[in-house]
């Protein structure tokens, strides 16, 4: 499960098992937009299938996780997986735009994801449903996807659902932003020499 990196493809790919998951996940930043997702955990890929086609990004996932305790692992796992390729297919981060604020409004929901591709790990989360499931995915496991995510990517990303009543559009509205955010931030900015950093190093 891997991406060609010949052609100058910023991607990488990821084994990991654990006693609670066993998880392979390939992820290119420059990609078209196509998902391959086999997960445990149907809400996350519908998910996944946004965050990749509205951030043309590729994605594969395969995860089996323990999900006769809960979908957490699974969801958690996915998470830190996704965040460490993203990290390792943006090598030196040279030449990218670092910064990117996006709204994505989804019917009566608005959420915003703003980024910073700082190599300093932070999370902000301000998200209130009206309701704690979707289906049958709790929608605390969010957060906990978001959190990992960025901890691992070693990114400071700000996610604010501003309002909204259903708690799919919402949940829908923030994993879109996050692909268009996540888009904006790591494209190539021609006028950028090297890292977009006066420390000169990110
Ligand atoms: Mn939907």
């Amino acid at each position: 499960m891997e991406f060609n990196q010949a052609n100058g493809e910023r991607s990488a790919s990821i084994s990991r098992k654990t006693n609670e998951t066993d998880i392979k996940l390939a992820f290119s930043v420059d990609g078209t937009g196509v998902s391959e997702l086999e997960t445990d955990v149907p809400f996350l890929n519908h998910m996944l299938d946004l965050f990749a086609k509205h951030g043309q990004f590729d994605l594969k996932v395969q995860a089996r996780g323990d999900i006769e305790i809960d979908d957490h692992h699974t969801v958690e796992d996915i998470g830190i997986c996704l965040g460490q390729t993203l990290r390792e297919a943006l090598g030196d981060k040279k030449g990218i735009k670092r910064y990117a604020s996006v709204f994505v409004p989804m019917d009566e929901a608005l959420a915003q994801v703003v980024i910073d591709i700082s190599n300093r790990p932070h999370f902000e989360y301000r998200a209130e449903y009206p309701s704690s499931q979707v289906g049958s995915f709790s929608t605390e496991l969010v957060h906990e996807f978001l959190w990992k995510l960025a901890l691992e990517a070693r990114i400071t990303l700000h996610v604010i659902v501003h309002y909204g009543q259903n708690t799919h559009h919402m949940i829908e509205a923030v994993f879109k932003a996050l692909g268009r955010a996540l888009d904006e931030a790591t494209g190539i900015d021609p006028r950028v020499t090297g890292v977009p950093s006066t420390k000169g190093v990110l």
